[in-house]
């Protein structure tokens, strides 16, 4: 089942980490495994002792002072709702970009401009404060990142969100209608129609749960709830179509041509519990032919759900038997897979098996011979299923046509020949896949590795998200940081290179050169049209109870030294910083109004308030500016 240890000691080491899984949670997941591997296990390298980490030489890990990283890392962060920018290989932590929820820092959820990019309810407040971010992936042009945007979930609220990769901040949010439980994202990587599209133009996203379709209250029966698949503008980032299936959607991937977008379904069966969602042998990979539904929508054939407008399209089984106009194909996967990946030779996707020990790869050219009806039979798509190890979860690349699959239960990655495994499942039993075995530290959910899921995928580093670090850092109390460990895998061997400890708790990231993205440090002052452009067109501006203050800032000082209110004003406040040095911010606080914000280089913000307190407040610069930073303040007086 598992790959001999050779000492003592690493046999207490797995035992260790054995224990540390058997929970009452992972307990029914563990027999469920231990079920389905009966099979003689395929072949097996030797695990490579966790010792090699920290092996003589640092492989650039360690910068040396005021060296930069080589590669931008986004990441999501997981409950804590917002993006991190990670520099790689060093692990550090450059920016954290605030999407789904308020940030204390930016003011991200308290100026008016972060507001109306969250949404608000009728009284101004955020209509959502909590969210939960799994998936982050970029937007392509010929195959690789263009450095334009990247996109993000939020699980919990269903919404998608996109950063712009100029000035890493979000721009705009979606919530996408008619689902829950809203997982996996991935853009399209081109038209599949018009090959002057060579970049993403779509974002597709799957939902997790079914829900009763409209969601109206009262509905216990689970056999009734769906699921859809999602099609959002990459542009406009307007929803475009839905696709109602069978089963649900977790990951999701795209095919470099633009035709093909799949997503990986563990519940096929439609259960309400986890017993029913585990009770099939296999689940599936669900394919969507991107034309051939866009043709539909045209067409006219679609309906749409409750209040929403969004055309819906059938991509049921029973709406799609024809493969020569089916929508959709439903390849059997083995239980309950987790994520699906492209490999970079763009001919495969690859499911990870979860409570099966296999990976399936399924080959993308015989998926459109399918949809032409040239292929007799669906499943024969599938040119690989082999085992690698216990609780197989998400797959990476190096460009060299090996894949590295996370073992979540084994605590390792697997490094296994994808060309050799379908040797192997051809018959060839003499085919040698799995490459090498790496302990890490512990329970692995996603991994990435450089430029991975790109053409230009260059098998240089490998990250990888384990979920538990148990003894790894110091003891911070109950709650422990993830481990986001580096790996070297430019090599044979993979070397484990760096632990880096995260806040909870990252899903997925990308890792791609940093030359991919020009990011600005300046804004320009016509990119708001508010802007007080001259510190001279400051004032307060009256009109009944309605008030506009326009400030600016420029080191050491506001334009206003002081500016007067009456006590129940409504005040919109605005400031401009005219500072255009980089990396000078301004910060500005109002005490007891809640109010804190920065302002960036050339950057205009307003927040707007009602004047209940009266009294003098001391409005001061939050963000450390210069040398006489504690004197930038100034006085705002509410007459009572
Ligand atoms: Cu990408 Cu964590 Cu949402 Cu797998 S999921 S681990
Ligand atoms: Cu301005 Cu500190
Ligand atoms: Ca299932």
């Amino acid at each position: 089942m598992r790959q001999k240890t050779d000492t003592p000691s690493e046999q207490l080491s797995v035992i260790g980490r054995r224990k540390f899984i058997n929970t009452a949670a992972l307990a029914g997941l563990t027999v469920g495994v231990a079920a389905c591997t009966d099979k003689p296990a395929g072949p097996a390298a030797a695990a490579s002792p966790a010792s090699a980490a920290g092996h003589g030489s640092s492989n650039g890990v360690h910068l040396k002072p005021g060296e930069l990283d080589t590669y931008y890392g986004l990441w999501s962060g997981g409950h804590t709702g917002d993006m991190r920018v990670l520099g790689m290989p060093s692990g550090r932590e450059i920016h954290r970009i605030p999407c789904f929820v308020p940030d204390a820092l930016v003011g991200w959820g308290v100026t008016n401009e972060s507001k109306a990019v969250m949404g608000t309810k009728a009284d101004g407040s955020l209509r959502y404060t909590v969210a939960d971010t799994h998936h982050t992936h970029a937007s392509y042009k010929d195959g690789n990142y263009d450095g334009r945007y990247a996109w993000i979930n939020d699980k919990i609220n269903s919404r998608l969100a996109r950063i712009r990769l100029d000035y890493f901040v979000c721009d705009k949010i979606t919530q996408l209608p008619n689902v829950q439980g809203f997982h996996g994202i991935f853009p399209d990587k081109r038209d599949p129609v018009d090959p002057a599209i060579n970049y993403t133009t779509r974002v597709f996203c799957g939902a997790e749960f079914a829900v009763p379709l409209p969601n109206n209250a009262g509905i216990e029966d689970g056999s009734k709830y769906r699921s859809l698949f999602t099609c959002v503008d990459a542009e406009t980032m307007e929803v475009r179509w839905q696709v109602l299936i069978d089963g649900n959607c977790d990951l999701t991937a795209t095919s470099f041509d633009g035709k093909l977008a799949a997503t990986n379904q563990y519940n096929v069966e439609m259960g309400v519990k986890y017993e029913d969602m585990m009770s099939a042998e296999r689940d599936a990979c669900l394919f969507f032919n991107i034309a051939r539904i866009e043709e539909a929508v045209k067409a006219g054939k679609f309906k749409t759900i409750g209040s929403s407008k969004v055309p819906v399209v059938d991509g049921t089984h029973e709406g799609n038997k024809d493969p020569k106009t089916a929508l959709t194909a439903y390849v059997s996967v083995p239980k309950n897979p987790h994520g699906v990946n492209a490999s970079p030779d763009q001919k495969y996707f690859i499911c990870a098996g979860k409570l099966s020990p296999t990976a399936t790869v399924i080959e993308l050219a015989k998926m459109l011979n399918w949809f032409d009806g040239k292929l007799e039979k669906l499943d024969d798509a599938i040119v690989a299923e082999v085992e690698i190890g216990l609780g197989p979860l998400h797959t990476a690349f190096d460009g060299r046509g090996n894949a590295y699959t996370t073992l979540f239960l084994d605590s390792q990655v697997v490094k296994w020949n994808v060309e050799a495994a379908i040797k192997f499942h051809a018959g060839d039993k003499s085919a040698k896949y799995v490459v090498d075995r790496l302990d890490v530290h512990y329970q692995p959910g996603h991994i990435n590795a450089s430029q991975s899921e790109t053409i230009a995928a260059d098998g240089k580093y490998l990250a990888v998200g384990c979920k538990f670090s148990k003894d790894r850092f110091l003891p911070v109390g109950p709650l422990h940081p993830e481990n986001e460990q580096l790996i070297d895998i430019s090599g044979d061997k993979m070397v484990l290179l760096a632990d880096h400890p995260v806040r909870g708790e990252p899903h997925d990231f990308i890792i791609f050169k940093r030359d991919l993205v020009k990011p600005k440090q300046v804004y320009s002052l016509d990119d708001f049209p508010l802007a007080v452009k001259d510190a001279k067109d400051s004032g307060v501006f009256r009109n009944g109870k309605k008030v506009t203050v326009k400030i600016t800032s420029q080191a050491p000082a506001f334009s206003l030294r002081e500016f007067k209110l009456r006590k129940g004003d409504e005040v919109t406040l605005i400031l401009t910083n005219l500072d255009k040095i980089e990396d000078l911010t301004h910060g500005f606080a109002i005490p007891n109004y809640n109010v804190n914000f920065i302002v960036n280089p050339l950057e205009t913000k307003s927040v707007t308030f009602i004047a209940d307190q009266p009294g003098v407040f001391w409005c001061y610069c939050t963000h450390f500016c210069h040398a006489l930073h504690l004197e930038m303040r100034t006085r705002m007086i509410v007459e009572a």
